[in-house]
């Protein structure tokens, strides 16, 4: 490990709010697991206390938060070297996102594009929580002093958020105690596409179940669903100039070459000038090479949902340690005496 590595501490969390999807995996635990084997000290969480930010049936967040476990064990994170737990088994998260909840500001918050996008014309009537959401994710990461935090494109903002929420918290106590984290957006994955529609974010909550591939579909449905992906007419072309404009087209190459670990502009140099009617089937071939054994181990490991619960509060207890004294030194600084 490099000194870079050794200085680094990672944070990042998925939330149970539905199935894990290829864009979590591609955009998130593909890349979650290459941070673990640099060896870099990785804190990964399922947040299901942002899950409930949109009402979830408590049984399914349940039966959510474990197969999130099982996905990211499946995926490769190993309990033994990074940290995996759920987030309300460690209260830090939630004592600091209070503190910043009194450090963020109204606008700040309602200038959040996911906010403004899950509310949509009924903001009178979503839940609080939601409005609060960027604050506990601050929490989240500044509570373990992560320094950084790989995410898909779409949490861009909030981690904006987080650094500003940081360096007002700076500011206002005149200290140097929260960290300014760095976001890790990077690789062809940071935006996976529905594959409905090129414009919008692969998506758990889609209404549509076409439009996504989950981590638990098989052979069949993977193949149905690339096969009905929607598309253009035109072939493909041989190189990514000729992709502008054709957002479903520039989504299933990205899917290709980041489920191939390669260059985008190495698939269409391969495919350019072939129809969809011949790459579809390449690339559905793919997925189901590289996803199968992924779905295949989340299936064994969500026979044993005890085992997986003793895994998530093993985490939680190492998390704590972490989180503990960070939040107990905020809360000195904020003026509130610890007498115990
Ligand atoms: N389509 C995507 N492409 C790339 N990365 C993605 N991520 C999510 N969707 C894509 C990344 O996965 C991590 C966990 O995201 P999340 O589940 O906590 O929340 P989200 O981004 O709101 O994901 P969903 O699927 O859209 O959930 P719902 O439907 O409940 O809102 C993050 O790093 C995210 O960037």
């Amino acid at each position: 490990m490099d000194d870079q590595a050794r200085a680094m501490r990672v944070f990042s969390g998925i939330q149970p709010s539905g199935g894990l999807t290829l864009g979590n995996y591609l955009g998130a635990l593909k890349r979650f697991v290459s941070l673990q084997e640099s060896g870099v000290e990785s804190i990964y969480c399922i947040v299901d206390l942002h899950a409930i930010t949109v009402w979830q049936e408590p049984g399914e967040l349940r039966f959510a938060t474990r197969q999130a476990a099982a996905g990211f064990m499946a995926a490769g994170i190993d309990p033994g070297r990074s940290i995996l737990f759920n987030q309300s088994q460690v209260s830090a998260h939630a004592e600091l996102a209070w503190l910043f909840n009194c450090v963020a500001r109204m606008g700040w918050l309602g200038r959040m594009t996911q906010f403004k996008d899950k509310a949509g014309k009924n903001r009178e009537n979503v839940s609080v929580g939601l409005f609060a959401y960027p604050t506990l994710m601050a929490a989240d990461i500044l509570v373990y002093h992560a320094t950084h935090v790989p995410v898909g494109e779409d949490q861009k903002q909030h981690l904006e958020l987080a650094r500003e929420i940081a360096g007002k918290f700076n500011h206002d106590f005149g200290v140097e105690f929260f960290p300014i984290i760095e976001p890790v957006i990077e690789g062809t994955a940071t935006r996976i596409m529905s594959l409905r529609d090129g414009k919008v974010k692969m998506s758990k909550s889609d209404p549509s179940d076409m439009s996504r591939i989950n981590l638990t579909d098989d052979a069949d449905a993977i193949a149905r669903k690339i096969r009905k992906a929607k598309t253009d007419p035109l072939p493909l072309p041989d190189s990514l100039d000729g992709l502008e404009d054709r957002p479903e087209a520039r989504n299933l190459v990205n899917i290709f070459a980041a489920l191939d670990d390669r260059d985008p502009g190495g698939v269409t140099n391969e495919y350019g000038g072939k129809m969809f009617s011949e790459f579809k089937p390449k690339l559905a071939d793919l997925a189901v090479a590289k996803l199968e054994p992924v779905t295949s181990e989340m299936n064994r490991l969500m026979e044993d949902p005890a085992e997986i619960d003793r895994t998530l509060g093993q985490g939680a207890k190492k998390a704590a340690e972490l989180a503990e004294p960070i939040l107990a030194e905020t809360y000195g600084i904020a003026g509130m005496i610890r007498s115990r």
